[in-house]
């Protein structure tokens, strides 16, 4: 993409309504515009960023065996009557009524809707198991929207439920999930931690919430500070195997990690040494639910076994905060000049910084490299704007891409440009060819 064909509307000043970092920086660098309370759209290079976030989400989730599809933003109130729901979800539910005067409502969550599906098309044990999931808009009408995309009214969520003949099965499915978020959040370049966490409105006794660890976050967290030294990695995991997922789960949740909903002083001082300790503030990016047969029972979606007798099925729900993860990214990786952002989720691969545009030496050389890195299937934005080095080493600080090259007369006397890293400053001059190489290497897929 050329800069000058671009849509970015970057900010010089900055917005005084945004209280956190990375709310500041997704207005600054045109990532969003707030349509309403808690309502954004998603500008260009916002937008980019979703999708990167949102395919590594997808890729995951298949690789678990889970299958994608997709339900409406709206659903009719019936079903959430079923479940009994209905009254009890409260004032967050935006209600609607159609023109024939039926209760409708913007989903805030789809275990009703998906309940519904399984139960008119599943009879037999032998369909099961079944991870069926989706990444659609969710809204709910928080009395307090904030921080940007953080707390949003109209929010990406990325919401799964697994269909199970007994405990133990969908135990397993639970599993499977966290083993699947731990690998997801780590491409995203995120340490997102595993917690103790309450239920709330989805219900059931077993749930872990995912936290990432920021001063700006909205829960509090009470941990060993041992669970931060493990890391996922690229550990191959047999997702249909028991003992393995169960193996990650003990591995990465034995050691105390709760969220202040279910935090027990007492338990927290018998289990870890004093010096290990932590209390901190942690953004909730998934959650992760085994709550039974709680619908299947109230919705009468049941399969026959073996024997013919039909039972309920357990069921568990499973969501990722598509939209909030770029606000947690940001306040996890950032600058005093801007978002830095981890290579699994850039909205470009790197910059191509002209720096004397006009200069037929120069444009030509930033043509070259620009079409040398299509050609090796990445995508580079470069800065042809006619604008001086400064605003232009400015605009890239601030969006972030983790990797520059700058292009300049001087330079390319000698045969070099400058590859320059964003998260260290280190610059290094090699010829255009070495440093076409060097970018597509550190994008090249293991
Ligand atoms: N049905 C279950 C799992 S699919 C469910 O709704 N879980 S949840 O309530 O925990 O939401 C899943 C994730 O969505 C949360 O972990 C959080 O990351 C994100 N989320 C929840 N509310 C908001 C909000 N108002 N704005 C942005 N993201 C949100």
């Amino acid at each position: 993409m050329r800069l000058t064909r671009y849509f970015l509307p970057v900010l010089k000043e900055t917005p005084s309504d945004a209280q956190i970092v990375s709310h500041r920086l997704m207005l600054r660098a045109g990532m969003i515009k707030q349509a309403s309370a808690g309502i954004y759209s998603w500008l260009p290079m916002g937008y980019k960023v979703l999708r990167r976030i949102e395919h590594i989400v997808h890729e995951e989730q298949i690789r678990a065996g889970h299958i994608p599809m997709l339900m409406p933003t709206l659903q009719s109130a019936d079903l959430w009557r079923e479940s009994g729901r209905y009254d009890d979800y409260g004032q967050e539910m935006l209600r609607i009524k159609d023109r024939h005067d039926r209760d409708m409502l913007y989903g805030p969550t789809n275990e009703e809707l998906i309940t519904d599906i399984f139960r008119a098309h599943v009879s037999s044990y032998k369909d099961l198991p079944l991870t069926l999931y989706h990444i659609q808009w969710k809204f709910r009408d928080e009395i307090r929207p904030r921080f940007g995309v953080m707390r949003g009214r109209e929010f990406l969520m990325k919401d799964g439920y697994n269909f199970d003949i007994d405990k133990d099965a969908a135990l397993h499915a639970y599993n499977r999930h966290l083993v699947s978020y731990l690998r997801s959040y780590e491409r995203m370049g995120l340490q997102a931690i595993p917690m103790r966490a309450d239920s709330g409105p989805i219900g059931g006794d077993d749930t872990h919430e995912f936290l990432v660890l920021a001063d700006t976050g909205e829960s509090e967290v009470f941990y060993d500070s041992e669970i931060t030294d493990l890391k996922f990695g690229d550990r191959a995991v047999d997702y249909d195997s028991v003992t393995q997922c169960r193996a990650v789960l003990e591995e990465f949740t034995s050691r105390y990690a709760r969220t202040d909903e279910t935090h027990d002083e007492a338990l927290f001082h018998a289990q870890v040494p004093e010096a290990r300790r932590r209390s901190a503030r942690g953004i909730e990016v998934g959650q992760i639910f085994y709550f039974g047969t709680k619908y299947s029972e109230a919705m009468g979606a049941t399969v026959a076994g073996p024997d013919g007798t039909r039972t309920p099925v357990h069921m568990g729900s499973h969501g990722i905060g598509v939209s909030r993860l770029l606000g947690a990214i940001i306040e996890a990786s950032h600058d005093d000049k801007g978002i830095i952002w981890p290579e699994g989720v850039t909205p470009f691969h790197c910059g191509i910084v002209n720096l004397k545009q006009g200069d037929s030496t120069a444009d030509t050389a930033c043509e070259r490299l620009y079409s040398a890195l299509v050609a090796r299937g990445l995508e580079p934005l470069y800065d042809d704007r006619n604008e001086r080095a400064g605003a232009k080493f400015a605009t890239m600080d601030l969006i972030g891409l983790p990797w520059r090259i700058t292009v300049g007369p001087r330079g390319l006397d000698k045969g070099v440009v400058e590859l320059t890293s964003r998260r260290t400053g280190d610059s290094e001059e090699m010829s255009p060819e070495a440093a076409i190489g060097r970018v597509a290497q550190i994008y090249a897929q293991p």
